[in-house]
């Protein structure tokens, strides 16, 4: 490094953020993922300008591979390279991180999956992880390696050090999201989500969040970043961020990505009101959960412009929702999906199958909810033990062949010896595939024959199906209830 006179104030620090994410490589990206560019490298890109550093990015959602990240850091030259990962991500990542060792940069990790397993990506040849919010720290590392000093100890920050990991203390969390800037939108391709949007729905559609974190404890959830702390942006700050991007993108639909929308009554009911009195003109999605989402509300939601909710059902049966501590009776799922149809709303409902204690009875009963209410949309998935859960700690001594199960799995493939084996989760996935055209017939031609095609599902299922697929694990193999 050369000195610089102390009288010559030290150029910005430059930092390359990278979106590792090749949607043609993510088995799921087909059927359900929607592409939004990642909101947390938007934040931390407008937050880093804000505290004086340089910053470009290269998201490779678009992309066929790294190559874009390998350019950028010849042309770009950054005294940082911070990446984005997931556990889908992993293996581009590591590849990424080595890219950067290789032409001498620093590579800094944060994200889910760096957070849950931070001496993974240390070993696999990263510089640092940042393990929780990542603004603070990422400024205070990039100003570090910008003046020759190690960032080990600066707080929120983990490193390698003689074999060892150090990690610095804790770093508080930021105290008001309404003090984070705007998102630093002109990082990506804009037009490039927004026109995909377009050609495939004719809404310009954009991602916004408006809270961080989630108080709720569902033993599935990895949370590894906030934890179970919970900090929202004041409506105004939301309704702010919304009119810029009418203004400079023209969207007119937003998805509200937050982990729960609406966890706060009063404030959902004042931004329902800004946005209303304001006349925006946007529609919206956002997930709910059944116990906040209530009926009295859904008036003046759709009146600002609700259009669909992702509803995390999970289970048709009390005792999976107990057992996976969801917090939530099957009375507030009946009440709120029969609300949302009353009220025209699309749903989508998330469904889990195969969670520890779960019998062919209880999925039985997810069935008949399923039949009841015909949701619009839904997923339907194989429990993946995802590491940091109380989940994945239960099942962690019987994982089928990896250690660290990934998301690519997609929900299709059983990770964990579970109580029965993967065919019949992959029969039972099929019938809630035939249930769904079924209602769709049902709803449009009232006819017979629908009900005489689910009558035979039913019958093949309960007579064939059953008695093949539903062995235990341990005991004989049985019929229905095991
Ligand atoms: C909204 C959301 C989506 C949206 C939008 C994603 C996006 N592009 O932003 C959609 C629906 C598209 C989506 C898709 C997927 N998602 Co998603 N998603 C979320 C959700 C609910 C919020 C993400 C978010 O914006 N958080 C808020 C921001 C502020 O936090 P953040 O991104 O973590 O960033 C902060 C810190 O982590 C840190 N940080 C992050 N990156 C970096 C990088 C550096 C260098 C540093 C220093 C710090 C740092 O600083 C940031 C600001 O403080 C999370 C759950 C959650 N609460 O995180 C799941 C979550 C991230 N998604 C997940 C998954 C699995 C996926 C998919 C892979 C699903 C699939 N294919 O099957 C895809 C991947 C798509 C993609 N583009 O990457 C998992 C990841 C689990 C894991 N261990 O990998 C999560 C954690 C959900 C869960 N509990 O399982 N997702
Ligand atoms: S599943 Fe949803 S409600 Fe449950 S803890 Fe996770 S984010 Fe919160």
């Amino acid at each position: 490094m050369t000195s610089r006179p102390s009288h010559v104030p030290a150029a910005p620090p430059r930092v390359l953020l990278v979106d590792p994410y090749v949607a043609r490589e993510d088995p799921m990206e087909r059927k359900f993922v929607e592409l939004y560019p990642s909101l947390g490298l938007l934040t931390l890109g407008a937050y880093l300008r804000d505290h004086a550093t340089d910053v470009a990015m290269v998201d490779l959602t678009f992309e066929r591979d790294a190559r874009p990240v390998d350019r950028a850091i010849r042309s770009y030259r950054p005294h940082v390279v911070g990446v984005h990962t997931k556990t889908l991500t992993a293996t581009r990542a590591f590849e990424i991180a080595r890219s950067v060792r290789g032409a001498g940069g620093f590579s800094v990790a944060g994200g889910p999956d760096s957070a849950t397993r931070p001496e993974t990506y240390l070993e696999a040849g990263f510089d640092a992880v940042v393990p929780a919010e990542g603004e603070a720290a990422l400024v205070e590392v990039a100003r570090r390696i910008r003046d020759g000093v190690p960032a080990a100890h600066v707080p929120g920050v983990i490193v390698r050090h003689g074999g060892r990991l150090v990690r610095g203390p804790s770093r508080p969390f930021l105290a008001n999201l309404d003090d984070l800037p705007l998102p630093a939108w002109d990082l990506v391709d804009m037009e490039g989500y927004l026109s995909r949007w377009e050609k495939e729905t004719g809404e310009r559609r954009a991602a916004v969040l408006t809270s961080r974190g989630c108080p709720f404890d569902c033993s599935w959830c990895s949370k590894p970043t906030f934890g179970r702390t919970f900090r929202q942006q004041s409506p105004e700050r939301v309704v702010e961020e919304l009119i810029e991007l009418q203004r400079r993108y023209r969207v007119d639909y937003v998805r509200f990505c937050d982990d729960v929308f609406g966890v706060s009554r009063p404030w959902i009911e004042h931004l329902l009101d800004l946005m209303i009195e304001k006349d925006l003109g946007l529609a919206f999605e956002c997930l709910a959960r059944v116990d906040l989402l209530k009926p009295d509300l859904l008036g003046r939601m759709r009146e600002a412009g609700l259009a669909r909710v992702y509803v995390g059902v999970e289970s048709g049966s009390q005792k999976m929702l107990d057992a996976m501590n969801r917090g939530t009776k099957l009375a507030q799922v009946e009440r709120t999906a029969q609300a949302l149809r009353d009220a025209g709303v699309r749903q989508f409902w998330f469904l889990m199958l195969g969670y520890p204690g779960e019998t062919i009875d209880d999925i039985e009963e997810t069935l008949r909810l399923f039949r009841r209410f015909s949701p619009e949309e839904y997923s339907v998935s194989i429990a993946v033990p995802v590491p940091g859960t109380r989940f994945y700690d239960k099942v962690k001594g019987s994982l089928r062949g990896r250690s660290a199960p990934t998301s690519r799995a997609g929900g299709k493939t059983l990770l964990f010896e579970a109580a029965y084996g993967q065919r019949l989760y992959r029969w039972e996935q099929a019938r809630f595939g035939l249930e769904a055209a079924l209602g769709k017939a049902r709803s449009r031609f009232q006819s017979r024959v629908v009900e005489k095609i689910g009558r035979a599902a039913d019958r093949f299922h309960e007579e064939v199906a059953t008695p093949l697929l539903a062995r235990k694990r341990s005991g004989p193999p049985t019929a229905r209830s095991p």
